[in-house]
């Protein structure tokens, strides 16, 4: 039995959140990705005709937020009780929020598809309200998490969105340096880690030292030919005076 989530390809505000968690508790899953394209001819086998639906034994789950705590309920992070779980829920669901904020305008899918500018500030100026409560909140709390000071998955979750969110529009976090220090604290989490969709690639050392290696040898190949040459050269040169001068008449000399 593997999970499948089943979403459009690349990230997703919607879907981000649930791979947040299974990324932290280690939970195998496969992701189903679904082309833009290919939407309409698939929708209507999904519930609701939306995503992210979570697939199980053939059997699906919609709704992102019902997804998001089917995980977190298996990974104990609903919080410890009604009280903080309510708080928890009340987080994330704020990130629904902020997602509708930007819909109507479609904000982060223009900024994200190259339309700039304007529309990063317009977004930025929307975002603003939710990350200056989110800034006093975290001066309450130790600052690394958001419902008593331990972790639970409206952290993952919220982590999440201001971390994609600032990755879409540029200085977004400037402003809200609790916001930054709570988001890096959630992403250098084990499993959250190593995750990390938005860590620049790993250097590749061993192209690298090869490419160096094949270029060294090149030119130690390429000096060697040459030096071979001038040998060559300077030899029959030298072979060649030898030859011209014994063939010159002795009574000439
Ligand atoms: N309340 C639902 C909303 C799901 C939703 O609107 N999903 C969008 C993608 S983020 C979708 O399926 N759009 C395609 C469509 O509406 O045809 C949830 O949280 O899962």
């Amino acid at each position: 039995m593997v999970y499948k989530l089943h979403y459009f390809e690349g990230l997703g505000a919607r879907v981000e959140p649930a791979r947040i968690l299974l990324a932290y508790g280690k939970i195998p899953y496969e992701m189903v990705e679904i082309p833009f394209e290919k939407w309409p001819e698939v929708k209507s086998k999904y519930p609701n005709e939306k995503i992210p639906v979570l697939e199980l034994d053939g059997k699906f789950v919609p709704q992102s937020i019902a997804i998001m705590r089917y995980f977190a309920r298996k990974l104990h992070l609903l919080g410890k009780d009604d009280w903080e779980m309510a708080q928890a829920d009340a987080f994330v669901y704020t990130i629904e929020d902020t997602i509708t904020a930007l819909m109507p305008d479609m904000l982060i899918r223009k900024i994200a598809t190259g339309q700039k500018g304007e529309y990063e500030k317009e977004a930025a100026e929307k975002l603003r309200p939710f990350l200056e409560r989110l800034e006093k909140h975290l001066k309450t709390t130790n600052g690394e998490n958001l419902v008593g000071n331990h972790l639970t998955w409206a952290d993952l979750c919220v982590a999440d969105c201001w971390k994609r969110y600032g990755v879409v529009v540029p200085n977004l976090l400037d402003d809200f340096p609790a916001v930054r220090r709570f988001s890096d604290a959630v992403y250098a989490l084990p499993g959250v880690k190593e995750y990390s969709l938005f860590e620049t690639p790993e250097f590749p050392t061993v192209k690298y030292i090869i490419f160096v290696f094949f270029i060294i040898g090149a030119v130690v190949l390429a000096l060697c030919v040459l030096a071979a040459c001038i040998v060559g050269l300077i030899k029959d040169i030298v072979e060649w005076q030898k030859l011209r001068y014994s063939q010159i008449p002795e009574d000439t000399v």
